[in-house]
């Protein structure tokens, strides 16, 4: 083999955004600011899964410096709450949400907070912007992402001109 070694970056957590109320591209804005992301990924446009009927979603992924699942389960709330998420409906609308997908091989199975996510898998929202910030992801337990992309419906997930930074 010749060529570069590849060298690992830092260790990082994977966190996935979305938004349907409001103004949700500032909400998503505000949140990587919050988060410090070290890398995002583009802005989706996506159709509501599961839940009563709502409006579309803005989805993102984003990598953060990798932590204990306490302290990311902290992180997220304090992004959540400064988006001033209240909390109604499961999977119903809302202005904010913030789920941490993984973080390396960390298993969490604290019920607050499960890391890998336990549904990630299933989301085409959330695989799709992950592998703009890491094409090589794998999900512990379900292996590489762009395998899991291939066997998803990702018809309702719409990559947008806009972006995260500004
Ligand atoms: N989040 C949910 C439920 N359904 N659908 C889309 N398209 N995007 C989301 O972020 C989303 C959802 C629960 O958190
Ligand atoms: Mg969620
Ligand atoms: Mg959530």
């Amino acid at each position: 083999m010749t060529g570069p070694i590849p060298q690992p970056g830092p260790p990082t957590a994977v966190l996935a955004l979305g938004s349907n109320l409001g103004d949700r591209l500032a909400r998503l804005r505000a949140a990587v600011r919050a988060l410090r992301a070290l890398a995002m990924s583009e802005v989706y446009e996506t159709t509501p899964v599961g839940g009563p009927d709502q409006d579309n979603y803005l989805n993102a992924v984003v990598l953060v410096p990798a932590a204990p699942a306490r302290a990311l389960l902290a992180a997220v709330r304090s992004a959540e709450e400064a988006a001033s998420r209240v909390r109604t409906v499961r999977w119903g609308p809302r202005s904010l949400d913030v789920d941490v997908i993984a973080c390396g091989e960390l298993v969490s199975d604290d019920p607050e907070i499960l890391i890998p996510h336990p549904r990630a898998h299933t989301r085409a929202f959330v695989c799709v912007p992950w592998l703009d910030v890491d094409p090589d992801a794998v999900l512990p337990g379900h292996g590489r992402v762009a395998d899991l992309v291939a066997g998803l419906d990702a018809s309702g997930v719409h990559r947008t001109p806009w972006s995260l930074r500004r």
